[in-house]
């Protein structure tokens, strides 16, 4: 199904596509050698004149990788672990079976160091998705494990002449390039342990090309465990087209937050000068990604290619139940203490009990594994609606992730919203959100704070859909 050229291409190759997709992109995979994803470590450069021993499924050059495949039709990938710990892949954002949601203990057995395992499923969604281990994340992930997962529709005709990946991560490194630690007891408990060097494609910004006078399309992605970054376009009009992979009417972009792990597409017409994506959350703006102008002799002329329409059903809203989540400073839960009692279990049992900080509905659920499993946050009837009311009554922003649903983020008590699908949600201080889904998906289905060291000190749970 893949060439090893197009999942080494990594994001800096320009892809110019009006052209019709190569036939092994188009074919079924069945019966072809699936995805290798071998979880390893390699040496890569990401400050001067050092090495960082960073661990990616990709070949140490290009950062992060990138697969393409195609909506509905069958995607295999094999995970192999080639690392000093046990790992698993999960593919955030995918509408998949539970079973390849890649969550150790929960959907599957964690895949230990020299063993496999197999993931296939066929993503219903097209659009920005991404890769990576949900065991031990702040590590794993904070040492590169992640890659990009573009889920393309056939059915859209006309094709962006320009489709870059702009993937936004930042390292904890020392000066000598070796990893600084991952969490600290002061970030976790706040807003996060940020880190030491900040990169987009792991270079210090982003070097991109388009041709004049062509539609670009940049598929931004926070893939930090920690960040938040506000996008805005500078020197072209840009327009919001998909968020979190959805796609939505398209929607002029001023400017766009995105917590760890949420995504927008942005489409903007290439001019006749180079344009620059910027995080404008801090006190100047930061640069991400500089789009440099190929000359052309292409017309002015002509409209946006449109994305294929999103197949996520909509809520049914008369009938939807609703449940709140409250977001709040942790403590370890009474079931849980119960728990330990039962089994004659110290608070050792749990992983890192003294770094629960945080709480949903005032359960913790912390440690980097899950292993120990607390009941259920809600249990939902499998085809019922549902509005989950979340309100964030800490001082610190929460990104909330929801693995294999597509919700729509309805209102907030802060913001006048969008309208727009998403798989997280990010939560200001203070603040209420509702969103709604179908929960036509069966099975245990965590939700959790993608702040990383949120979700390992408490902010975790799921809920099951029968
Ligand atoms: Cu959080």
């Amino acid at each position: 199904m893949w060439t090893r050229r197009q999942f080494l291409a990594g994001t800096a190759a320009l892809t110019a596509l009006p052209l019709p997709l190569p036939a092994q992109a188009q074919a079924d995979s069945s019966g072809r050698a699936p995805v290798v994803l071998e979880a390893r470590q390699r040496a890569m450069s990401l400050l001067p004149g050092s090495t960082t021993p960073i661990w990616t499924y990709g070949d140490g050059q290009d950062w992060p990788p990138v697969l393409r495949t195609q909506r509905g039709a069958p995607f295999r990938a094999t995970l192999t672990n080639r690392v000093t710990e046990h790992t698993a892949i999960h593919w955030h954002g995918i509408r998949l079976p539970n079973a390849m949601d890649g969550v150790p203990y929960m959907t599957q057995p964690p895949v230990e160091p020299g063993q496999s395992f197999a993931y296939e499923f066929a993503p219903p969604d097209a659009g920005t998705f991404f890769f990576h281990p949900h065991c031990n994340t702040v590590e794993q992930l904070g040492r590169g494990l992640a890659g990009v997962l573009i889920v393309e529709d056939a059915a859209e005709e006309r094709r962006f002449l320009a489709d870059h990946v702009v993937a936004i991560k930042d390292w904890r490194l020392k000066p000598d390039g070796s990893f600084d630690v991952f969490s600290t007891d002061k970030g976790a408990a706040r807003a996060g342990t940020f880190g030491t060097v900040e990169t987009v494609n792991a270079r210090p910004h982003a070097r991109l090309e388009a041709l004049a006078h062509g539609w670009v399309r940049l598929r931004v992605l926070n893939l930090d465990v920690s960040r938040l970054v506000v996008v805005a376009l500078d020197g072209a009009e840009g327009f919001v087209i998909a968020t979190d992979g959805n796609p939505l009417p398209p929607v002029p972009l001023k400017t766009w937050r995105l917590g760890p792990a949420m995504r927008v597409d942005i489409a903007f017409r290439m001019p006749w000068h180079s344009v620059r994506l910027q995080n404008v959350w801090g006190s100047k703006p930061e640069l991400l990604a500089e789009i440099a102008f190929i000359e052309s002799a292409l017309p002015a002329i002509g409209a946006m290619p449109q994305l294929a329409a999103s197949g996520v059903t909509e809520p049914d809203f008369e009938n939807a139940e609703r449940l709140r989540f409250d977001l709040t400073a942790g403590h370890v839960s009474p079931e849980l203490e119960a728990y330990l009692r039962e089994n004659k279990l110290g608070l050792d049992a749990l992983c890192l009990p003294q770094r629960t900080f945080w709480a949903i509905n005032g359960k913790s659920w912390s440690g980097q594994d899950h292993q120990l499993k607390p009941p259920p946050l809600a249990e939902l009837k499998l085809g019922r609606s549902y509005i989950f009311e979340l309100f964030n009554g800490t001082p610190h922003p929460h990104p909330i992730h929801l693995h294999g649903h597509t919700f729509r983020v309805l209102r907030s008590s802060k913001d006048e919203i969008v309208p727009h699908l998403a798989d997280t949600v990010l939560l200001a201080p203070k603040e209420r959100v509702e969103i709604a889904f179908t929960a036509d998906n069966p099975g245990m289905w965590m939700m959790h704070c993608h702040i990383i060291e949120h979700q390992e000190t408490g902010m975790m749970g799921y809920v099951t859909v029968a």
